[in-house]
């Protein structure tokens, strides 16, 4: 999710996220008065749950009410649990266990190295372009949340409350998969010292989420280290108390301290905003598999059934909804900021669940359907392209962020209905297809933080503060996601032209920066190393240059910070049968 364009401006104001945040008693944000003033002790412990008994639970009568409680009754049915054990049934999670219900070794035969020559030199290329980034973030930075390569120092910003350290949790997974395993156990040392999760700055519960919640995930399930496990789940129980309002759709700030939570400033009438609330699932999902309490599924298949239950405009989901009356407080549609990883989250949600969450993949093709028949559009010169969509009239604009649709109509393409697959690559393709335009379009080769279609131009920003380019990944994503998908070379020649623009305009001597203006060639540089670029626009690089053996499709889906995250496959893990055995790689 990102808040829509803004003017890139020095410094820390540079990622438009920074102006999501407010200090609590400016600009409107609502106090959940009296529901979140304390902290959520401890969790129930609880049987593990499987969808089929979520919805079930959420179906019948009790099922709102269980999920609504205030706090005191909520602190009372789970007094029985100690806070120090996070939740954590004692029936406790197998790691050997899971290892064993994987297709494949998560790093591939051979880490996925490509036979080609030239696509190994490629990839190589890559993994020192993470060192570099790395070992600048390290050298200036450390501990920060990200580098500041122009001034050479580090960035707090304020989307993480107080937690530290975001450069070094999006980069576990890819420095494990690179392997750099000094520059991973230096970070995983980091983890281990000086991660200080009892932080009371107030911070966005989506960000924390799928930055730290999905990279320590991600860290845990690739290395088995348990370090991870207790890390993530001490942060999950700390995210719980955004959830206590009438609806249990979570605000969007939480004081990771008091759990004390709000609603954005920006966002009209306190509302929660759909890419927020609807980018929880695949991490809460894990939550309960790694506690063994269900309480975080619960959460997230609460805000599932208001989402299925509630009417749409022409079946779509506008993006703003109040967490009280649970109705949407405006009609703006979008697949790209404010909109985007809830549809990605649909699909996802049905692929971990190994197919077995039907009612995500129901309203992964609705949604779908109805964005096709509202929101994509062809240009004259024979682009297509996701409008926006506003009460209606079409905004014929489409972000950087929506670039990721690619891969996700790609990756959803198989499990649709059999005839619509052909269509659905194709359209796939055809996003994907725009969005290079986009970059090649520019004079660096990157591509703006939105373009448009509409005042005589095509997939160009007309605007001057759509300009910029902030090493954001979802481009890339695409290319990596179609290369998968169809092994067409086009996508690694892509690709490769990516890290050539990025090479000559945003790397500097102290890392790399994003860029104020892709149309021009004289670069303005907005001092910032976004610490996505390192978790997601390098890793999707890395991956297009490998080969599809390393972390397999088959067995991970992607979070939408690019942490993976295994396929459940609970027949498997709960078949007694199933031997303790570990994939040797
Ligand atoms: C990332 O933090 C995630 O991809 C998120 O979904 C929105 N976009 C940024 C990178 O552009």
């Amino acid at each position: 999710m990102q808040q829509q364009t803004q003017p890139v401006t020095v410094g820390s104001e540079n990622d438009a996220r920074e102006h999501l945040k407010r200090p609590k008693n400016q600009g409107g944000m609502t106090p959940a008065k009296g529901e979140t003033s304390t902290k959520l002790k401890s969790l129930s412990r609880k049987p593990p749950v499987s969808y089929e008994a979520t919805e079930e639970r959420l179906a019948g009568g009790r099922a709102q009410e269980d999920l609504t409680l205030p706090r005191s009754k909520t602190e009372s049915a789970s007094a029985k649990a100690t806070s120090s054990d996070h939740g954590a049934n004692s029936d406790t999670f197998n790691y050997n266990k899971f290892r064993g219900c994987l297709l494949k070794p998560p790093l591939g035969r051979d880490n996925g190295k490509p036979s080609d020559p030239k696509t190994n030199e490629r990839r190589e290329k890559v993994k020192e372009m993470m060192k570099f980034a790395w070992d600048n973030y390290k050298r200036y930075a450390w501990g920060k949340n990200e580098l500041r390569p122009l001034t050479r120092n580090g960035h707090i910003g304020n989307m993480f409350g107080g937690l530290r350290g975001a450069s070094i949790i999006d980069s576990l997974d890819t420095l494990y998969i690179m392997g750099l395993m000094e520059e991973y156990n230096d970070a995983k040392e980091w983890v281990q010292t000086s991660l200080d999760l009892n932080s009371n700055g107030e911070a966005s519960l989506f960000e924390v989420n799928i930055r730290y919640v999905g990279g320590l995930l991600s860290a845990y399930y690739l290395t088995g280290e348990e370090l991870y496990k207790s890390k993530v789940m001490e942060l999950g129980e700390k995210l719980l108390p955004a959830f206590n309002t009438p609806t249990g759709i979570p605000r969007g700030v939480i004081n990771l301290g008091s759990g004390t939570s709000w609603s954005w400033g920006w966002a009209s009438a306190g509302s929660s905003i759909l890419a927020e609330f609807g980018t929880l699932h695949l991490e809460f999902v894990h939550l309960s598999e790694l506690s063994r309490n269900p309480i975080y599924t619960e959460k997230v298949m609460n805000i599932r059934k208001l989402l299925n239950k509630i009417e749409k405009p022409h079946g779509l989901y506008p993006n703003f909804l109040s967490p009280v009356s649970g109705n949407w407080v405006q009609h703006h549609v979008s697949i790209g900021g404010l909109g985007d990883s809830f549809y990605e989250y649909l699909i996802k949600s049905y692929l971990m669940s190994d197919k077995t969450d039907g009612n995500a993949k129901t309203m992964y093709y609705g949604a779908l359907e109805a964005i096709e028949a509202n929101l994509v559009q062809k240009s004259p010169g024979g682009l297509t392209y996701m409008a926006e969509w506003r009460g209606g009239i079409l905004d014929h604009k489409m972000g950087h962020l929506a670039c990721f649709s690619g891969g996700m109509i790609g990756i959803g393409a198989d499990d649709g209905a059999p005839e619509k697959r052909q269509h659905y690559l194709d359209l796939a393709a055809e996003i994907t297809h725009t969005c290079h335009e986009s970059y090649t379009r520019s004079a660096t080769k990157l591509g703006p933080e939105a373009f448009r279609f509409d005042g005589g131009g095509e997939a160009t920003a007309t605007r001057l503060s759509d300009r910029y380019y902030i090493l954001r990944p979802e481009v890339i994503e695409s290319y990596m996601y179609m290369w998968r998908l169809t092994h067409d070379p086009k996508y690694r020649e892509w690709g490769w032209e990516a890290v050539e623009a990025l090479e000559q305009h945003c790397r500097v001597e102290s890392g790399f920066s994003g860029i104020r203006d892709v149309y021009t060639m004289t670069a303005s540089h907005d001092n910032m190393q976004q610490s996505f670029f390192l978790s997601e626009t390098l890793k999707y690089l890395y991956l297009l240059f490998s080969d599809d053996d390393l972390l397999p499709l088959e067995d991970w889906v992607f979070n939408t910070e690019a942490h993976p995250l295994p396929i459940i496959r609970k027949s498997c893990l709960q078949d007694e049968a199933t031997q303790d055995k570990t994939v040797s790689e």
